[in-house]
């Protein structure tokens, strides 16, 4: 079994993983975390994240007779935004959608290892905890951001799993306070949407706003988006664990082609990332609410473009960011 663990850490290592660990199917007690959560209002207990809520207690529910959760962390570069908001795509969008692309790197390392049907690989594809999994599996800590964080690499990862029905020796999990008194990304959140004690309110969050829109932003949300098209990584990038990675995928919208969105045909730009699954309405609509702050002369006939949009979501949104513009100029 040793043998197996060493040849699998080994193979994630070079498929890109830049931590490892293993820890049991569960049961995960998670679900007292998600119903505070819920009850301060700060998720949608109505949503897909409470809908799934009793799945994630254990790993089971994604593969019967699942023994051992595999977590691993890819990192990825942050956009450069600076302090300004240049517009731009949050780094963890860059290139090919990463639930796709790290997905096919786990199934290539689990297809070495593990038997046929053994296995399922997860890249927020199903219903399990990854960051309490990753927590569990000595892979990071959680900070206050909510982020987890791989110590000597920061919050800059994202996550996916191997879950097996093989029964894996399970990786120390040491308890981890990396955060100290630092509250460095509760007061570089520009929505206060963090609560400073690990919780994040996806009713301001801009991150919320930009990749899953349920709903319009609030007005003082919308205006406070300054740019960002899809994601926020405002409390990624202050993080003092953070250490920028290598480059690996460019922006798929530079600062240059970014006025432009509206004109662009949405697959040729965005074909396989992980924006394509916004779709062109809510990514045009986000797009007008972005553009309320910019102080760019171009905006103007932007907005007023947008406004004949034939798409309802994109008309009114154009419309609203017209009304809002003014409304703070
Ligand atoms: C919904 C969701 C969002 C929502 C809500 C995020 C949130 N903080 O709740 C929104 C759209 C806002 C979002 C934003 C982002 N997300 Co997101 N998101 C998810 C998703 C699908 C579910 C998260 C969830 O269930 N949230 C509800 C809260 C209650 O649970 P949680 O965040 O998982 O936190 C758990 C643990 O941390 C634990 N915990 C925390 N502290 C403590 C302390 C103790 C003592 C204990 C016991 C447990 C504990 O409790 C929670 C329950 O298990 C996951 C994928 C997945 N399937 O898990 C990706 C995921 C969490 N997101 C990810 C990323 C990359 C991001 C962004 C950086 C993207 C961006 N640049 O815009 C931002 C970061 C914002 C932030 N500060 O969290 C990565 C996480 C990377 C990381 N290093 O943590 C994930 C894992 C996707 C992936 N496969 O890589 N996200
Ligand atoms: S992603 Fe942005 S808006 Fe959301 S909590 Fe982090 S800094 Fe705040
Ligand atoms: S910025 Fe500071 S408080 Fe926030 S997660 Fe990083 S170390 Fe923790």
């Amino acid at each position: 079994m040793e043998n197996l663990l060493f040849r699998l850490f080994e193979l994630l290592a070079e498929s890109g993983a830049v931590a490892t660990g293993v820890t049991d199917a569960g049961p995960y007690p998670v679900g007292a975390r998600y119903e505070e959560w819920f009850s301060r209002g700060m998720g949608d207990r109505g949503g897909y994240l409470g809908r799934h809520l009793p799945l994630k207690e254990s790993a089971g529910n994604v593969l019967p007779s699942a023994r051992s959760v595999i977590s691993a962390a890819f990192p990825y570069r942050l956009a450069d935004w600076g302090t300004a908001g240049t517009p731009a795509v949050a780094g963890f969008a860059w290139g090919v959608d990463y639930h796709r692309r790290i997905g096919a790197l786990l199934t290539q390392v689990a297809r070495q290892v593990f038997p046929p049907e053994s296995y399922r690989v997860v890249v927020d594809s199903a219903p399990l905890p990854e960051r309490y999994i990753a927590q569990r599996a000595g892979v990071g800590f959680p900070g206050r951001s909510g982020n987890l964080i791989v110590p000597g690499v920061g919050p800059a990862v994202v996550l996916g799993e191997i879950v097996t029905t093989l029964a894996l020796p399970v990786s120390p999990s040491p308890e981890v306070d990396g955060c100290g008194s630092c509250r460095a990304c509760v007061d570089a959140c520009p929505v206060e949407a963090l609560s400073g004690d690990g919780f994040l309110d996806t009713r301001r969050c801009l991150s919320a706003f930009t990749t899953e829109p349920a709903q319009p932003p609030p007005d003082d949300v919308a205006r406070a988006l300054d740019g960002r098209l899809f994601g926020c990584e405002e409390c990624v990038r202050v993080c003092p664990h953070h250490h920028p990675a290598p480059p690996e995928f460019s922006d798929p919208l530079p600062p240059d082609r970014y006025y432009a969105l509206a004109g662009l045909s949405f697959r040729a730009t965005f074909g396989e990332t992980t924006i394509a699954r916004l779709g062109r309405s809510r990514l045009l609509a986000g797009y007008a609410y972005s553009l309320i702050a910019r102080a760019d002369p171009r905006v103007e006939k932007i907005l007023a473009e947008l406004s004949c949009s034939v798409d309802p979501r994109i008309e009114a949104a154009a419309a609203r960011a017209v009304r809002l513009r003014k409304e703070y100029s």
